[in-house]
């Protein structure tokens, strides 16, 4: 791999500079060396792309469904083909291990494509017969989307955009984030290696208020479906708004891991660590506040503690997120919180922080409500699921969470009155891609996942037909 990579702009089935010519730095979290340059895009190269897109979307658009699965296969075997280059590459980028790059991201992008492929083929057309007329729900392309995506994981979340939004048949216009642009880069050009045609896919880099931006307001992009932060999703929302536009937000998270007082320590511990620590703690999805039973307390803390010391992780995404986390562990601190491990930097020049646990700390203090979104856990007792439901709610955020305990049906009952958008009961990250995702709160509006990605990814049309004139 050249050093730094040259990346570019995908517009219309070719890689160009923006129009401004300017480009930016892309810093590798392992080392702090400049592993990439991209483009500094703006406006003008979002209307070159929309303009690309507008071309291309019709023909692809009136293709049949089995004609556009039959794509997103091809385009899953050429990731297939070049899977171990694209977990470099996002190893590279993300400063994740290599082996969570290539097991948990790129297996999941293949699995993406694979899995809106199959739907496409299977899906039923959805009728509804009445006593003298036939309704048929028609699920038309929107035209061009607009997806935006975040830093942690970058091609995994952008695929898992691009594959039903590519199905339905629109044309796209993407924009990962700014400090991982690498794997974005390259399946623009694996998506043209199989046979995509050119203008369905077009991949901007650049700044989020600078390109990203500009996407959301493009008057001819008709749907945005964006993942990130809260405050970033409130401001694409207002934006979108008054410009009517079809919008999901997939946004922060602060999610309780709930122990209850019949849980097997033996299972609960490993589960638990996976779900804090997994990618640094830089999951949305991660279980970043423990909520265990007083009567397990003394028994579980020393055992997470050894085990979260045991758990490798690689660094955080940037020396700016490596500020933020270590601003929250300062202010635990001041909270009244007690760091029990972790938290401090490691050897060499890259972002690293080890795993941190905090205890003592308030259910509703500041390090245990607001999105921290690394590798820092807190922890907390309750003695009743009242106790333990009351502080599982009692963020503005609304997500995901996990209830470990040896009764799967009390785990359920409890899972129910959790104000999220997912909960597992027994695992974590345990994905059926059928499922909706999203959250409630400040965490996000729409679902996306199986059918509820085609929904958001089409335009439902419902013609009734009367049996006779
Ligand atoms: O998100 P941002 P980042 C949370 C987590 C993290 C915080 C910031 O708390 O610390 O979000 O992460 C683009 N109009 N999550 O920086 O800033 C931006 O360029 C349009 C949770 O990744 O929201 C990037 O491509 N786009 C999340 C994308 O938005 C704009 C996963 C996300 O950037 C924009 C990651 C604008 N005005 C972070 N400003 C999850 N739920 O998974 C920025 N962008």
């Amino acid at each position: 791999m050249p050093s730094p990579i040259h990346v570019l702009n995908a517009i219309g089935g070719t890689w160009q500079e923006a129009e401004s010519g300017q480009r930016m730095d892309n810093v590798g979290p392992k080392d702090g060396t400049v592993v990439a340059t991209l483009p500094r895009s703006d406006g003008k190269d979002v209307e070159a792309a929309v303009i690309a897109a507008e071309a291309a979307q019709p023909a692809w658009g009136a293709l049949p469904i089995t004609d556009r699965a039959d794509m997103l296969d091809r385009i899953a075997d050429v990731m297939e083909a070049n899977a171990d280059a694209l977990a470099e590459l996002e190893a590279l980028d993300t400063g994740k291990p290599w082996e969570v790059a290539r097991h948990v991201d790129i297996d999941r992008c293949i699995r993406n494509f694979r899995f809106f492929a199959e739907l496409g083929r299977t899906r039923p057309e959805q009728t509804f017969a009445m006593d003298d007329a036939m309704n048929y729900v028609l699920r038309k392309p929107v035209g061009v989307v607009g997806l935006i995506s975040p830093w942690n994981l970058p091609l995994y979340l952008l695929t898992w955009k691009v594959a039903p939004a590519l199905l339905m048949g629109n044309a796209i216009v993407a924009k990962p984030s700014e400090i991982t642009p690498l794997t974005a880069h390259r399946f623009s050009e694996l998506a043209d290696e199989a046979g995509l045609p050119a203008g369905l896919l077009n991949v901007l880099h650049g700044l989020g208020p600078e390109v990203g931006q500009p996407i959301v307001e493009h008057p001819r992009i008709t749907a945005i479906s964006f993942t990130g932060g809260t405050a970033t999703g409130r401001i694409v929302a207002a934006t979108a708004a008054p410009m009517f536009k079809k919008l999901s937000l997939e946004l922060g998270g602060k999610n309780a891991t709930v122990i209850l007082e019949d849980a097997d320590l033996d299972t609960v511990v490993p589960g638990v660590v996976r779900a804090g620590f997994l990618n640094s703690g830089q999951i949305c999805l991660c279980g970043s506040r423990v909520l265990i039973h007083a009567s397990l307390y003394d028994a579980f803390l020393p055992r997470f503690v050894e085990a979260v010391e045991a758990f490798g992780i690689g660094p955080v995404i940037s020396a700016d997120h490596r500020d933020k986390v270590e601003g929250y562990l300062a202010l635990a601190l001041e909270e009244g919180g007690q760091i029990l491990t972790g938290g401090t930097r490691g050897e060499g020049t890259g972002f690293h922080l080890t795993p941190a646990v905090i205890a003592g700390l308030s259910p509703d203090s500041r390090c245990a409500t607001e999105e921290i979104f690394g590798p820092v856990v807190t922890v907390h007792t309750f003695q009743t699921e009242e106790e333990a439901l009351a502080i599982t709610n009692g963020t503005e955020y609304g997500l995901a969470g996990s209830v470990w305990t040896s009764d799967a049906e009390r785990g359920r009952r409890f899972a129910a009155q959790m104000d999220t958008g997912m909960v597992w009961v027994n695992t974590w990250l345990h994905r059926d891609l059928r499922v909706p995702f999203g959250g409630v709160k400040h965490s996000g509006v729409g679902r996306e996942g199986g059918e509820w990605s085609l929904g958001f990814f089409s335009e439902a049309v419902n013609i009734c037909v009367a049996d006779k004139a």
